[in-house]
């Protein structure tokens, strides 16, 4: 399949790749781009072969938002009919460990994207925030609920009120961030952290995905609930038996995914 404004790879062995590429409007996210990023990473998600995707931009602009040209004459009708940022690009849906590696501008629903990917990996360039007070309107694509639970009500309430904007540095000590890394470092970090998770069960990477984000949606109790029924799926599965074997013979387990 070819792509007009994104580009797909396979940067390592399980590991697959989506670019935004839309460098003149710094990968503002116009609905065809969200469509060929759909299309991209549901391909790689139902390929047996991949263990983990990336979503990246370029060094200047991860996203710098929805694209506010495509937006400037719609009525909330039409946002209301047409598929939206969050239903285009539901990363939720998706079984496979997602990595959002970002540098320079992650605004708006850029922000908003790299916050519904599973990791994030910045380069110490990379700036994170939510402007859409500027245009009169608020983060629409879960920035007043990802964000709010990351950094917390009164940093959350300065970042969407007043349009203040977290540093990679910033992200990392408040915990929207897994790592930082120098502008040339920060895709190979991206890429090291995919491929530990590529090298793993198949179906324990994505029963554990699975349980952390019921964190997000449940009581304790239910989420509790929720993890020990993984967890007894996770025993009935080959990869189990593999596993526990593979370390009592003191071999690396050959995982089939099953
Ligand atoms: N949309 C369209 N074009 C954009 C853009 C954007 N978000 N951001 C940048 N561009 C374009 C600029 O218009 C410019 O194009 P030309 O004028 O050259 O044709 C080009 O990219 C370069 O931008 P600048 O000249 O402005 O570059 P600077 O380095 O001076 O400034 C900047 C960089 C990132 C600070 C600035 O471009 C900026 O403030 N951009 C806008 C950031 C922003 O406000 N983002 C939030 C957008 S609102 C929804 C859910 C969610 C959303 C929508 C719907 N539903 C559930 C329905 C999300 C909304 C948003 O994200």
């Amino acid at each position: 399949m070819t792509y007009e404004f994104i580009l797909v790879d396979q940067p390592a062995a399980g590991v697959g790749r989506v670019q935004l590429n839309r460098p003149q409007a710094l990968n503002a996210l116009s609905s065809p781009l969200l469509d060929e990023v759909m299309a991209a990473m549901r391909a790689f998600n139902s390929d047996d072969g991949i263990g983990a995707l990336i979503l990246t931009g370029n060094d200047k602009a991860f996203a710098a938002g929805a694209d506010i040209k495509e937006m400037e004459g719609k009525t909330a009708i039409d946002m209301l009919m047409t598929r939206s940022l969050t239903d285009r690009l539901d990363l939720k849906m998706h079984s496979k460990p997602i990595i959002a590696a970002v540098s320079g501008y992650a605004l708006g629903g850029g922000c908003e994207i790299a916050m519904s990917c599973d990791m994030i990996v910045a380069s110490e360039t990379a700036v994170f925030g939510q402007p859409e007070i500027n245009l009169g309107i608020l983060p629409g694509a879960g920035g007043t609920q990802r964000l709010t639970r990351s950094v917390g009500k009164a940093l959350a309430m300065e970042i969407m009120l007043t349009d203040r904007r977290l540093s990679a540095e910033e992200a990392l000590r408040y915990g929207l961030v897994n790592r930082v890394a120098p502008l040339d470092e920060y895709m190979d970090v991206a890429i090291n952290i995919a491929q530990k998770v590529a090298g793993k069960s198949q179906v324990a990477a994505r029963l554990t995905k699975e349980a952390i984000n019921q964190a997000y949606e449940t009581s304790l109790e239910t989420g509790l609930a929720f993890e020990r029924r993984n967890f007894l799926l996770a025993f009935g599965s080959e990869d189990k038996s593999e596993g526990m074997r593979a370390f009592i013979e003191k071999r690396r387990p050959a995982w089939r995914n099953r």
